[in-house]
């Protein structure tokens, strides 16, 4: 299949590399001058589950994207605030034919890639992938992951599972789910706790499950994003959630891991997306008249945190 990485970061990168060894003609697009020069220069370098690997995949600037590409899905893995200008820069890209797969952290993608691709060739879902960037070119890959996906328009259940075969035949281990919007807020709980406090925090996952005030904040993060939800038609198991997000504390699988917002504002003094995490639910909690005081809080902490660092 011919596949179009769009933002090919710490996992368009994992995505790309993944699927090109499952043998699809993967094509990267990305914004970053640097990364794109390094890869193709040098190809795409990982550390893949400890081994070094160079895989040579092409790549192209999303500012010379050309109708003479050809993509049957276009993979979004842009941060959320690039997301309207990358989809803007491929649209000579997206056929009547190409199908759009749209896996970032957050809530409410859908309502920007509605502007560009027609409802029944959006598919969204979410990923338990990580992956880390190590400078231009240059990316780390461990661990198992796992994805979920949904088709967003009427009609499109198998085109919505077959998409998840091919993901799963090369290895990503990807489901067709009957409820994305469940799967999406359960994914954001886990964003909408450990992202935001470990960054203010500046510890990895285990290190704040560590703390003696971690399980408090996650259950009223949680409910908050719960209430929220609610007013949305989705009905979260607020036990079963708390229990998923806790679960990520452990050492063992993937407590070690960096979220990914810790490597964007502290690692490399980057812009976060929190306005799209904790943020989004501050916003629909006013519109619903539900109180999110932690979310409005940690929200307002992560901008403080970029303003003070001089996050771009
Ligand atoms: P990323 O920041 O690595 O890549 C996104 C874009 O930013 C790419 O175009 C990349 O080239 C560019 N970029 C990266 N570092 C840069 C730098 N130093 N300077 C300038 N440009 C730079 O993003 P990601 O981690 O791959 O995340 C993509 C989406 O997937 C997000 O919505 C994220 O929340 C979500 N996600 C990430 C992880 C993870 O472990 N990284 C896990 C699950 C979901
Ligand atoms: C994550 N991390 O989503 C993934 O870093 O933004 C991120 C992210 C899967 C399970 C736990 C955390």
């Amino acid at each position: 299949m011919k596949i179009a990485i769009a933002g090919a970061g710490a996992m368009g990168s994992r995505f790309g590399i993944m699927l090109a060894k499952g043998g699809n003609e993967v094509t990267l697009i990305d914004g970053w001058p640097a990364h794109v020069e390094a890869i193709k220069k040098e190809g795409l370098k990982a550390n893949f589950n400890g081994e070094d690997i160079t895989v040579n995949l092409p790549i192209m600037l999303q500012s010379k994207v050309s109708a003479q590409t050809h993509a049957d899905l276009i993979i979004l893995f842009t941060k959320a605030m690039q997301l309207d200008q990358m989809l803007q820069d491929i649209k000579p890209l997206i056929a009547q034919h190409t199908e759009v797969l749209c896996l970032l952290n957050g809530i409410g993608h859908e309502d920007v890639i509605e502007k560009y691709v027609p409802m029944e060739k959006i598919f969204i879902g979410n990923t338990m992938w990580t992956a880390g960037m190590e400078g231009p070119g240059k990316v780390k890959l461990f661990g198992n992951g796992s994805i979920e996906l949904q088709n967003l328009g009427k009609g499109q259940e198998e085109a919505a599972q077959k998409l998840a075969a091919v993901l799963s035949e090369s290895g990503l281990n990807a489901k067709y789910s009957d409820n994305i919007h469940y799967s999406i807020y359960r994914k954001a709980c886990v964003n909408g706790t450990m992202n935001g406090l470990c960054t203010v925090l500046d510890v990895n996952m285990a290190g704040l499950g560590q703390t003696s005030t971690a399980h408090d904040m996650v259950v009223t993060i949680v409910n908050e994003f719960a209430s929220v939800a609610k007013c949305e038609g989705v009905n979260l198991d607020v036990a079963e959630v708390i229990a998923h997000v806790e679960s990520c504390f452990d050492a063992s699988t993937i407590g070690m891991h960096f979220p990914s917002m810790h490597q964007d504002l502290i690692k490399n003094n980057r812009l976060t997306e929190i306005d799209y995490i904790n943020g989004a639910v501050s916003r629909k909690g006013k519109k619903y008249n539900v109180a999110t005081p932690y979310c409005d809080f940690l929200t307002q902490l992560v901008h403080a945190k970029e303003q003070i660092l001089g996050a771009k």
